[in-house]
């Protein structure tokens, strides 16, 4: 690999985001190309620390970490990307379910999604279903919704059925996870797929997508 990627990959996995930023700049003055930035050390890295998060050697704080360097990478790359033309992998608009205001596992998520080469409209806490049907009428092509309270779980159900009284069920993916939710209640409201973590989230979005 590239002596800057490299240095970019490991500045990624040990959280690093000075490193990152330096690397990212020093790549792109080298002549690499964004997208080859973007993926052979950014996304890369971040689907190793999500290896490393589901085998237990990495916990949230390090996630958070990571997730921080490669943001502080994605920066310094972002008009790169737009001058090359690298399209996302899609758009996925997410929130906090109404009713809740716990965001640290959203934004877990919201940050491994991108990690993973997703555009991010993160509309926040407390969203109502109204907003997730004006994200896909907007042209988010996922939606994805956090609960961390059993009393606001029962609220993801209420974006579904939002989406389908708008008619725009069929156009979009809706993925749901959060500590209380699990696969049977992703069935049983309908959604397109559950994710018990921020890692299995990204692997199971790029595959809905
Ligand atoms: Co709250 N809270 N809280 N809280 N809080 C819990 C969730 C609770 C389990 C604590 C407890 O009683 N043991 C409990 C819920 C009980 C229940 O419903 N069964 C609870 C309660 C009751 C409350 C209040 C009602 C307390 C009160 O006021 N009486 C109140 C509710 C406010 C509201 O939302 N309306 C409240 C408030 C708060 C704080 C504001 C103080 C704070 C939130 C700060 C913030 O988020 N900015 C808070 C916190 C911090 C917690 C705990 C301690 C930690 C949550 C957290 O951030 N975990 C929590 C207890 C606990 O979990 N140990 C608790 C770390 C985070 C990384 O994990 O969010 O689970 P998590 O995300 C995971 C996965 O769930 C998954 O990926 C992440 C990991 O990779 N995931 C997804 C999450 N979203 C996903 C979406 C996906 C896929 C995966 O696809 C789209």
């Amino acid at each position: 690999m590239q002596e800057n990627l490299q240095a970019i990959y490991d500045g990624v996995i040990n959280g690093d985001a000075n490193t990152v930023e330096s690397e990212v700049q020093a790549a792109l003055d080298a002549g690499v190309s964004a997208r080859s930035i973007l993926d052979d050390s950014l996304v890369s890295a971040m689907g190793q620390v999500g290896a490393y998060f589901e085998e237990g050697t990495y916990f949230v704080p390090e996630m958070l970490v990571a997730a921080r360097a490669m943001k502080s990478g994605l920066t310094v790359l972002r008009p790169y990307l737009v001058e090359e033309d690298v399209e996302p992998v899609g758009t996925v608009a997410i929130g906090t379910v109404q009713g809740d205001l716990h965001d640290i596992g959203k934004n877990l998520v919201g940050m491994m999604l991108e990690g993973a080469g997703f555009e991010i409209i993160d509309l926040g806490v407390n969203v109502a279903p109204a907003k997730f049907v004006d994200a896909v009428n907007e042209g988010a092509e996922m939606i994805a919704l956090s609960a961390l309270l059993t009393t606001t779980m029962p609220n993801m159900k209420a974006v579904v059925s939002g989406l389908e009284q708008a008619g725009i069920r069929e156009q979009v993916k809706v993925l749901v996870g959060g500590a209380p939710v699990t696969e049977a209640f992703a069935e049983q409201i309908g959604a397109d797929g559950y994710a018990k973590d921020a890692s299995q989230a990204a692997t199971l979005a790029k595959k809905l997508i």
